[in-house]
């Protein structure tokens, strides 16, 4: 896509940044999904442009060529389309400097990682991508992958990755390096730090000690909170973006004009200047990835899995359903504001309103399936703590269970429910183990009690909570003998209501 500056300038209703100037790399990025290309990359784009400096992008997709081949074919560009109903912008960020295949190359990941160019690891590979076992709470040494890669050889899970590519680091003389997590994961730094240490803490011998030494002394795992709506491209976003940059692009990025990104600013090796694309640097970065992971995520989970079972393709279309848009408005009001403290100077009701804004935006396409998307691993981010804080109150989390009932009707449909084509096209790693669970169980109840008491789905303390379970079982029964709509009736005209049990 060498596209000259005058065939930009010439597409009359947008407006076209021009890329930055190449930079040489300072910057490992591990996810080349579209949401690394709509948000860090933009950011660093803006940093490059701001104030220079080393700090280009190797990206590394994990497993498919499909945006590497398109990036080298595109001189490292494409587009972001910021799409909103009045408007669609295209800007070109031009922050990457090459890309390969993780997969395919998995000895150059750790030697990326190792080379002192390279200042800083970025992570964009999704809850699901760190090994985590929710049920020993640590890195999951039941994954073949995980096994593989202690065993030795060229690493292929990400936490294998860095912790081998630190290993060489270490022995290639230990230059600091920072590790930045930017996944919707509660204290994603830390996390990641705790599991990279478990990584090499499991190999034999002495074998991990210099990397340990290593990562007390130099290498940092800020946290950060990131927030951008990034739906996945169409083949109809291609088409209107080359047409109107009158250039081929065969990797554009659609996202919402909203964007924010709150960063620990624990750097070992330095950073680039963020803050110029709008990024905050702040203490309270927990407190911005509570609000966002429950705020936001939360509540759009909860749209999907109702949005989905009304048969709707769309979250603009879910949240357009009145039904709907009480049951978001009373799981934020009610279940999540209050597990939550707000980070200094945000005004809670601005951004609430601004969530309803940003869930409406008819023209960005965001499909009810994507969010709906590995709910087993989402939602364990998202709901076991606000509900557990509700019920320690003598509270139901109504919404919340209402939440896990549309979860198990779209994943682990009862025999004699159709949840419809928007659930079926939704993925999830644990959707086999949960349909043979779904397969034998007599109703609602005993799907409920299955997948979160004995199962743990949601952790063990929540698999503890009776009434919790019943009453998700309680809302799958409703979903699937009287409709999705008479559930969400029930579950709002509940969600201020103690259960008579549940009262002192
Ligand atoms: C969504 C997120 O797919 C999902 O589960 O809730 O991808 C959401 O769009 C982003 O986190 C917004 O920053």
């Amino acid at each position: 896509m060498s596209t000259p500056a005058s065939a930009l300038s010439r597409t009359a209703r947008i407006s076209t940044t021009a890329p930055a100037a190449p930079a040489r790399a300072g910057i490992l990025h591990l996810g080349l999904g579209s949401f690394h290309r709509a948000h860090q990359a933009v950011y660093t784009a803006a940093a490059l442009q701001a104030e220079g400096g080393d700090w280009g992008i190797v990206g590394v997709a994990s497993r498919s060529r499909t945006i590497v081949d398109a990036l080298h074919a595109q001189d490292m560009l494409y587009s972001v389309a910021t799409i909103s109903p009045e408007a669609t912008s295209l800007s070109i960020p031009g922050a990457h400097t090459d890309a390969f295949v993780g997969a395919e190359q998995p000895d150059r990941v750790v030697a990326q990682i190792a080379d002192p160019g390279i200042r800083i690891v970025t992570l964009t590979v999704t809850e699901n991508g760190y090994s985590y076992s929710a049920a020993t709470q640590r890195l999951d040494l039941d994954d073949e992958t995980v096994r593989a890669d202690l065993r030795g050889g060229a690493p292929r899970s990400t936490i294998g990755q860095l912790a081998r590519g630190l290993q060489a680091r270490a022995a290639a003389g230990g230059t600091p390096i920072s590790i930045l997590s930017c996944d919707n994961l509660a204290a994603n730094g830390k996390h990641t730090e705790k599991l990279v240490r478990e990584f090499l803490q499991e190999l034999p011998g002495s074998e991990g000690a210099e990397a340990l030494a290593f990562l007390d002394r130099a290498v940092a795992f800020p946290s950060s909170m990131v927030d951008r709506i990034v739906p996945a491209t169409t083949g109809e976003l291609r088409t209107r973006v080359s047409t109107l940059l009158g250039a081929r692009d065969d990797i554009p990025v659609p996202a919402e004009p909203f964007t924010m990104w709150a960063i620990e600013d624990a750097f070992a090796a330095g950073r680039p200047a963020w803050q110029a694309g709008g990024a905050v640097f702040t203490d309270e970065v927990a407190r911005y990835e509570q609000m966002k992971v429950r705020l936001l995520n939360g509540t759009h989970s909860l749209i999907a899995y109702l949005g989905a079972l009304s048969g709707l393709a769309t979250i603009p279309a879910a949240i357009g359903i009145h039904g709907i848009e009480r049951a978001a408005r009373a799981v934020l009001r009610h279940e999540y504001e209050p597990s939550i403290e707000v980070p200094s100077g945000v005004d809670i009701r601005a951004y609430e309103t601004e969530l309803f804004e940003r869930w409406a935006n008819t023209a960005l396409g965001h499909r009810t399936s994507q969010v709906g998307t590995d709910g087993s691993v989402k939602l364990r981010q998202r709901i076991p703590e606000p509900a557990l804080l509700s019920l320690s109150r003598g509270e139901m989390p109504h919404l919340i269970a209402l939440t896990v009932a549309g979860y198990l009707s779209c994943i682990a449909p009862l025999p004699d429910f159709d949840p419809g084509v928007h659930a079926a096209a939704m993925t999830d790693a644990a959707r086999d183990r949960l349909a043979s669970l779904a397969a034998t169980a007599r109703d609602g109840r005993e799907l409920a009690r299955r997948v979160i008491a004995e199962l743990h789905l949601f952790g063990a303390e929540l698999g503890e909570q009776d009434a919790f379970i019943e009453r998700v079982g309680e809302l799958t029964d409703t979903i699937r003998r009287h409709g999705v709509d008479a559930a969400i009736a029930d579950a709002v005209g509940a969600s201020v209501t103690p259960t008579k049990e549940m009262l002192p």
